[in-house]
């Protein structure tokens, strides 16, 4: 018997751009969607882990019907509980540990008790960091500030490898973080 996971979630995949033409809609797609354990496992399984993908590079894995972008009504008031790190001087294998820790926490919803305040997680591959990024619904800092701790919690972070909160209006304006913990 297949177990159930308390959401269907859909894989999304950025693939880098390689001409200055292809924007962003053209290089995000769906993966696959998938409400079972045993499913999460089997895909898990046959797609590239963390450190195989290239460089500008994202996954994305959102419940489904929440398309992984600021513009989705979903997303447009919230924003993003992430950690970065430095992929030169971290071992490579750790991004696969962090970002394997990630999901597990989203689909199992360890991430959150019963606020409904995840909608994804999202993992970046760049030149000058790898980060590791939980989408929210709002901006509320008392429902989020529990997020922010679970996060570095099932991450495994010590105390001084800071997560941060950023609204997603605040990334678009190039703005900074609002709660470091
Ligand atoms: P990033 O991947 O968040 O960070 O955004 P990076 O600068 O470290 O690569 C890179 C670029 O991708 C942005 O400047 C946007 O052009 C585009 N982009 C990223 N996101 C998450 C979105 C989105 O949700 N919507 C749109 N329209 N563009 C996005």
């Amino acid at each position: 018997a297949k177990h159930p996971l308390s959401n269907r979630w859909t894989l999304w995949y950025t693939k880098p751009q390689v001409n200055k033409n292809e924007n962003w809609h053209d290089l995000l797609k769906p993966v696959i969607t998938f409400s079972s354990v045993e499913e999460f496992w089997g895909i898990y399984n046959s797609i590239p882990v963390a450190n195989q993908l290239p460089l500008k590079s994202d996954y994305h894995l959102f419940k489904e019907g929440i398309r992984p972008e600021w513009e989705d009504e979903q997303n447009a008031q919230g924003g993003k509980w992430q950690y970065s790190f430095n992929n030169k001087r971290d071992a490579a294998g750790v991004i696969n540990e962090l970002w394997l820790r990630g999901l597990l926490s989203v689909i199992g919803e360890t991430i959150e008790d019963d606020e409904n305040e995840v909608n994804g997680i999202v993992l970046n591959i760049r030149k000058q960091a790898f980060r590791v990024g939980i989408w929210t619904k709002d901006c509320d800092v008392n429902k989020l500030k529990t997020v922010g701790e679970r996060l570095k919690k099932v991450l495994q972070l010590r105390e001084e490898q800071k997560v941060e909160f950023i609204s997603h209006d605040a990334s678009n304006k190039k703005g900074s973080a609002s709660i470091v913990l």
